[in-house]
Order: C-alpha cells, then structure tokens, then sequence
C-alpha cells in the first residue's frame, strides 16, 4: 500500500510515527513543508523536514519535539560571545552539523531533495522524506509595524513563533515565493500513484497550506483516484499545542475541528477524523460532503497514535 502524507513538523513527525507502527508494511512518501526554513548564520536550517528525519530517526528531543536529543549549546554561546545574533533561536551543536551538510551540499549544486535524502542515509527514518519543493519558499507573517503606527510588516514566519511567542496579532500568512516554486522531484508522481493520501494533524495553515500553495500539489492531491483523508490538529476548539488557532484566525477561519475540515473542503479531502470531544461536530462536517468520524486524536504515545493511524486508514477504505 503507497500512503503520501503532506507533513509539517512535531504533528506531522509524531503522527508519522504512528502510521508506521499501524502499517509497518506500507510504502511511505512524506512531503514536507519547507516554509519554516530559515538562513541562520549562513547556514541553511530546515526545521520541519529535520524534525520528521529526527523523530522518524530516533535522534529527536522528545519532550519538546523538535532538537536533538542529549543537545549541547556550545556554539550558541560562543556566537554570543562575538555578539553574533540572532540569540532567540536555539540551534544545538548536534543540529548545527546537519545544517553544515545541508549547506555544503547546496553550495555544491545539489537540490534540496537530494540533500535531505542523504541526510536521511544516516537516519534511516524509513519513509521516503521528499521536500515539498527545492525551490526557496518562505512563510512570512503580516503583522503590525511598531515603528510605524498603523503600518503594516511581514516578518519570517519563526520570528514570529519562536521570538514573538506568536503574542502579536497576526494579519495575513504569506508564503513568499510559493508562486514561482515547483514541486520537487517525485512529489506529483507520489500523489498520483498513492492508495491513500493523509493530512496528518499538523498546523492546516502554516504547514499542509503551504505544501498545498506549491503550483500543482492542490490539483494533484484533488485529481488523486486515491482518498484523502484528514485528523484534525485541533482538539475542544484548541491546537493541542503551537499557534494553529491565530494563523487560522488570520486566514479568517474558525478554530474548530468542523471550521478546519470546511477549509479543506469537500473537493479536497474525502474523509476527516474529529477528536471525541469534537463528537458534536460529526453532522456539521458531514453536512459539508466530508466523511466524518469521532475517535480520540492526543498522540499521547506510540500505541495511541498509532490507533489513530488505523482509524483514518479504516475511513480511507471506506470512503474509496
Ligand atoms: P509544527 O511544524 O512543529 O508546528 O508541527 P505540525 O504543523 O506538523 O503540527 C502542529 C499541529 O499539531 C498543531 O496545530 C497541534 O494542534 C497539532 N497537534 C500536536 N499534537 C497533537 C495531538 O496529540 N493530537 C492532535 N489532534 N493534534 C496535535
Ligand atoms: N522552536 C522554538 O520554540 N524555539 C527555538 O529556539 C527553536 C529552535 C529550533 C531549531 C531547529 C529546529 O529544527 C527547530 C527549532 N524550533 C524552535 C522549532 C520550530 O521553530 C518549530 O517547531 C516549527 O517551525 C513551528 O512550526
Ligand atoms: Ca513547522
């Protein structure tokens, strides 16, 4: 069975994670999102596709989701000591060396796609991890402009997140240059080849919406014989953690489960999974042209993820 799953970081890994467990015989394609990813200190840093290779890959910081594992600062401080910022954003010694491969081999002429591939040599994350494109895209935030009053700036997406604690109103989400990227090599071909295709519960707008602003991966996940099926990243009308309720307000969209399914829309997904506590909601997405079912979604474990993997395989197979 080939399954495609349109991925972003710690919800899309950690789902991931589960599928695998649930379907240990499937053949995998993961596209990533690659809006996250940000120029640091020359180097090129990919956090989406670093956090899937490392949680697939057994070398991720497990409580917080994204880092390695057993991480060390040095450089951080080091850099500091020269007054060499950005200080906000925490790159580890054991990470920074998978940014110096990356960017080595870019400044050598290799896509990004072949790049994560041999990173992927060594971490052996057992899905085929495919970037959503090689070109450059960059998720950017508009927000309001503190040295200009009523002023509007857009800033990068992890200033944003990770600076900003996403505590500044978010007006518009833009994916600079999503227009003029191409899907990389292999991602229209997996979607139109896979039995299953699965939005996994990550950020619907900052993650699988910027996988689906690549020209061409909206169509071909639409025009797929395959059911696309969905679980809701939002649980009890909140994001189990990270911002996805003020990037879906800033898209003008409800955070609710239903709200969430709604904006994928019929003509999309096929198939949609709501957490129990969303159970109320079932006839509303329904009512949409969505096949919906209630099961618990917290991806507490390994075992419960994997449930919940089985359960939107079932509902694939059913909606076929
Ligand atoms: P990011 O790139 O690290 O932000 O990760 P993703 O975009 O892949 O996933 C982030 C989304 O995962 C957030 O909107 C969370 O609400 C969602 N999420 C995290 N943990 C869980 C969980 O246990 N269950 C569900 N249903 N969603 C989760
Ligand atoms: N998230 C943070 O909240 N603070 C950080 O300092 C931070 C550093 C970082 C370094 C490498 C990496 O792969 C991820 C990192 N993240 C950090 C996570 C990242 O910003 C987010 O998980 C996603 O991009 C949000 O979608
Ligand atoms: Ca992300």
């Amino acid at each position: 069975q080939r399954i495609v799953v349109l991925a972003g970081g710690i919800g899309g890994a950690r789902f991931l994670r589960g599928l695998k467990s649930a379907a240990p015989d499937a053949d995998i394609t993961v596209i990533g999102n690659t809006g996250d990813d940000i120029h640091l200190f020359g180097l090129k840093v990919c956090p989406d596709l670093d956090t899937v290779m490392y949680t697939l890959g057994g070398g991720i910081h497990e409580e917080q989701g994204w880092g390695r594992t057993g991480e060390t600062f040095a450089v951080k401080e080091e850099l500091a000591a020269y007054g060499v910022g950005p200080g906000w954003f925490g790159l580890g010694d054991r990470d920074f060396a998978t940014h110096i491969v990356r960017t080595q081999m870019l400044a050598a002429g290799y896509p990004l796609s072949a790049v994560t591939e041999a990173l992927c040599e060594r971490w052996q994350p057992g899905v085929r991890l495919i970037p959503m494109s090689d070109d450059r895209v960059e998720t950017h935030v508009m927000t309001d402009d503190p040295a200009a009053p009523g002023g509007r700036k857009a800033i990068h997406f992890q200033e944003y997140w990770v600076r900003l604690r996403a505590e500044v109103p978010a007006h518009a989400i833009v994916p600079v240059g999503a227009d003029e990227a191409k899907p990389a090599p292999g991602v229209l071909e997996a979607l139109a080849e896979a039995d299953v295709i699965l939005f996994p519960p990550s950020n619907p707008v900052v993650s699988v919406g910027t996988i689906l602003a690549v020209p061409g991966v909206r169509d071909a996940v639409a025009a797929s014989a395959a059911p696309v099926v969905g679980l809701s990243p939002i649980v009890g009308d909140a994001p189990v953690r990270g911002m996805a309720d003020k990037v879906l307000a800033a898209v003008g969209v409800e955070s609710t489960a239903a709200a969430v399914a709604r904006h994928y829309g019929s003509g999309l997904i096929d198939g949609w999974l709501v957490d129990t506590v969303d159970a109320g909601s079932v006839p509303d997405v329904e009512a949409a042209g969505i096949r919906c079912r209630a099961v618990p979604l917290m991806m507490t474990d390994v075992e419960a993820t994997a449930r919940m993997a089985a359960e939107a395989l079932s509902l694939a197979a059913e909606v076929r």
